[in-house]
């Protein structure tokens, strides 16, 4: 390093580590509606009248949270801090025995971090969808009881002892699989994100929703272990030279029934029976964790892992895997799961899900107190490898700044990016692009709308824009 060089990096350290110059911030708040809203918006949907109603909810409840929690810590003279200079409770007394939780739950000052239904969504939800609190996960690993879930009809708990899979079509031996059977074959363990096709759907046409869990929250990250489907497949015989194509079916009520590419899932997919703790490479003192067998949600006792591929293909409570050497056309694929391209045809079996990013600190909903440094945080993914680089703007997209990536970066997994920001006060436009290693870049919403229109569901992947105002507050804005 030059002398330069020197001077330089210590200008930048000093303007983010002064602790004066570390900044607060309020976390969205989550109980601005209620029970019975809910129960409303689900009864007769979200007309304009409601879709106020929530608005207005939504913002007193900022307020609130703000004047709650913008009181600052000032202590007269000669006084200290009690919280660190009185002896407390739990210092002078016996805690908790051992085993007083024998399954582990969070804390309870965690408690408003959970999966949500947006209300209006969906009119029943057992065919609805929970959102992952992303404005409050750390590093890449979706803990397990915030995954997001999406059923078609409902979920249950299957009893392991009699679930089959069944493996038919173009094989030599079809065959009959009993969770044994499955879990004695030769199992590998890998981290991949799930992302639902429909993630960021509501966005399409406009600026649909406050806060980054009903954005982006139909998104989670995992380490699953299974078997590699081809040990399966070869197993049974199949035909791979014909059989090009895999029909996949769960075991619940809706039927759920797609159609695998083989030829480009083969190398990826695993049947999972089971997600993992990761392996502690390097030792972090940290705040998320993973691992157990799949939760009954998520398809317990047996579910496909597609990696890259949109979340209705991770098929759940799977029964059956089909060997054929077409694609199926399933409802699933043929009625659902299409989009509505501008010149009224629909695009169908576009299943990949494509390079992707959010920044999840700050994002909608929540507010900055004070001017001064923040670590601004995020997500990036891809269904078709590694994240290569994130960039980051903080004027709606005329100025650019490579983000920091977090390592290992995996394939089709998550990749957390950080990177320093002073916040002078004034008003900002925060957003992410990523572009992963084919040299993919991550769309504005103006470029994907050119191409696909606004009338489609499925696939958005557009750089998400987060308005910061002069007071602090951050709201979902379109730009670009
Ligand atoms: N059997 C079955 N599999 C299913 C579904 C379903 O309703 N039934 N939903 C699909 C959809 S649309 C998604 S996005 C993912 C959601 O997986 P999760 O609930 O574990 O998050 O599961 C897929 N697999
Ligand atoms: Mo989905």
């Amino acid at each position: 390093m030059t002398k330069k060089q020197i001077e330089l990096s210590a200008q930048d350290i000093s303007a983010v580590e002064k602790p004066a110059n570390r900044a607060r911030l309020v976390k969205a708040p989550e109980h601005f509606i209620s029970q019975d809203f809910i129960a409303d918006v689900n009864a007769h949907g979200l007309d304009e009248n409601r879709r106020g109603f929530l608005r207005k909810g939504f913002l007193s409840a900022i307020g609130g949270a703000a004047a709650s929690l913008s009181a600052p810590m000032v202590f007269g003279a000669g006084e200290g801090d009690p919280a660190i200079l009185e002896k407390q409770e739990w210092q002078t007394t016996l805690g908790k025995n051992v085993a007083t939780m024998p399954y582990g739950v969070p804390s309870i000052y965690e408690a408003n971090l959970i999966r949500r239904e947006s209300p209006g969504l969906t009119r029943v939800s057992a065919a609805s969808v929970a959102f992952t609190p992303l404005q409050g996960l750390f590093g890449t690993i979706t803990p397990n009881g915030l995954h997001f879930e999406r059923h078609h009809q409902g979920w249950y708990n299957l009893n392991p002892e009699t679930h089959r899979l069944m493996v038919n079509g173009m094989v030599k031996n079809a065959r009959v699989f009993t969770m044994n059977d499955l879990m004695r074959l030769p199992s590998v363990s890998r981290t991949h994100f799930i992302e639902c096709g429909a993630n960021t759907g509501l966005e399409w046409g406009n600026v649909a929703v406050p806060t980054v869990q009903y954005t982006h929250g139909m998104l989670s990250c995992c380490e699953f272990t299974g078997v590699p489907l081809k040990i399966l497949l070869e197993e049974c015989g199949a035909d791979l030279k014909k059989g090009k194509f895999l029909l996949v079916e769960g075991g619940d009520g809706s039927g759920m029934t797609r159609t695998i590419n083989l030829e480009s899932c083969l190398d990826d997919t695993i049947v999972a029976w089971s997600m993992i703790e990761s392996c502690l490479d390097d030792t972090i003192v940290a705040w998320s964790m993973n691992g157990e067998m799949l939760r009954p949600e998520n398809g317990f006792p047996l579910r496909l892992v597609v990696p890259g591929v949109q979340g209705v293909s991770w098929v759940k409570w799977l029964r059956r895997l089909e060997v054929g050497d077409m694609p199926w056309n399933t409802k699933d694929e043929a009625v659902h799961y299409i989009e509505l391209m501008p010149d009224g045809m629909h695009r169908q079996y576009a299943s990949i899900q494509e390079c992707k990013s959010v920044i999840t600190t700050p994002s909608g909903g929540q507010q900055l107190l004070d001017k001064g440094f923040y670590n601004v945080s995020g997500m990036a993914w891809s269904g078709r490898g590694k994240i290569k680089r994130v960039d980051v703007s903080f004027d709606g997209g005329n100025n650019w700044r490579t983000a920091r990536l977090e390592t290992p970066i995996l394939t089709k997994s998550i990749t957390r990016f950080n990177i320093e920001w002073v916040w002078d006060g004034s008003p900002a436009i925060l957003q992410s692009r990523a572009i992963d290693d084919t040299g993919y870049v991550q769309p504005s919403i103006k470029m994907l709308r050119d191409v696909r229109g606004n009338r489609s569901i499925y696939h958005n992947n557009a750089i998400q824009s987060w308005k910061l105002d002069s007071n602090g507050e951050v709201s979902n804005v379109q730009v670009g």
